[in-house]
């Protein structure tokens, strides 16, 4: 690794990776720590704050004493808002989060557009534009039938409002359905001033080719993004989908070691070495409360010293009952 080499000549080193973690405390006191780039509560339980750098995502936890989620940065970071949307940079990299209610945007669809609208129209203005990874909470996203759900609607409104906005290829992301205010949609990004690189899953069909069984426009995510720094993958929402069905139908054992497979698969496309470990926070998505024990049991025998958020959401497939995304920082030597 050329540390310090400064050949003009040369595409600039890449950014360290922000460093993602859970962390208990005040949200003021970790606002306050140097290089917090993003800071996340979840839940209603957890406290507002007019900072730009901070979000209460409308997931309800499982646990009482849930963490906080932070980002950091080795940079100074500034920030600001304007309106709704809310941002901070630093080091290269850049947070956007956008929360609208669809009461006042003409319903889900027209709320999805003008989201990717905006953020699209802001990260123009920014040096850091490859968008790597975003997250996107919206509420009863399976109410509807067929074409009429919800979820389909927020994918027709989402690729819409992006244009040419991925033209590089779509970011990693989520999707998923909280149990808050039906009406909020909370969109909210990572980019950075390099691009990414993009890896798909082997054992699944590429979500931008589902076939039309699963709506008229289809979800526009990478299964995982390799950040510029190539020292982490922020991995997409992944769940029991094998091809481009959904396996294991009411089987909540058989869709984690499935779910499992997918991201041990996605490590190794990656060209990363096998196993999650403490320094690689995931978040488990779980539909029913009543499976939410029995989800954590079998995830810490098999993810031993693995860092867990569990959360109380509705995966965008009616049949899937749970799904993980999260981060895979590069074993040191790797
Ligand atoms: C799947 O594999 C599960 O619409 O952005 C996962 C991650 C899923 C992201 C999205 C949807 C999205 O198809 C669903």
């Amino acid at each position: 690794m050329m540390q310090g080499c400064e050949n003009p000549q040369m595409d600039p080193l890449p950014r360290r990776a922000p460093q993602v973690c859970y962390r208990t405390g005040e949200a003021a006191a970790l606002l306050a720590e140097p290089g917090t780039l993003a800071l996340f509560g979840f839940g209603a339980g957890t406290p507002a704050s007019a900072d730009p750098r901070y979000l209460q995502v409308a997931l309800e936890p499982f646990d009482a004493d849930a963490p906080l989620e932070l980002w950091r940065v080795d940079a100074p970071v500034s920030c600001g808002s304007d309106g709704a949307l809310h941002w901070s940079a630093g080091g290269g990299w850049l947070f956007v989060a956008l929360e609208l209610d669809e009461r006042e945007h003409g319903g889900p669809t027209a709320t999805a557009r003008l989201a990717y609208e905006r953020l699209h129209r802001f990260v123009a203005t920014r040096a850091a534009q490859h968008v790597l990874r975003v997250w996107n909470y919206l509420g009863a996203i399976n109410h509807g039938d067929g074409d009429a759900e919800r979820y389909k609607h927020f994918c027709d409104g989402r690729a819409a409002g992006m244009g040419d906005f991925f033209a590089e290829g779509f970011p990693a992301a989520t999707a998923i359905g909280h149990h808050g205010d039906e009406h909020r949609l909370q969109v909210y990004l990572l980019a950075g001033d390099q691009a990414g690189l993009r890896v798909e899953n082997p054992r699944q069909v590429s979500a931008w080719r589902y076939p039309r069984q699963y709506g008229r426009t289809p979800p526009s995510f990478a299964r995982a993004m390799a950040l510029p720094a190539q020292d982490v993958l922020a991995i997409s929402g992944t769940a029991a989908v094998v091809g481009h069905a959904s396996a294991h139908q009411d089987d909540l054992d058989a869709q984690l070691e499935e779910t499992l497979l997918n991201l041990e698969t996605l490590l190794a496309s990656a060209g990363m070495a096998a196993g999650f470990d403490p320094r690689s926070p995931l978040k488990v998505y779980v539909r029913h409360a009543a499976d939410a024990a029995r989800a954590r049991d079998f995830l810490q025998h098999r993810l031993p010293g693995v860092p867990l958020l569990l959360l109380h959401g509705n995966i965008c497939r009616r049949e899937l009952l749970v799904e993980i995304d999260g981060w895979r920082y590069a074993w040191s030597g790797e």
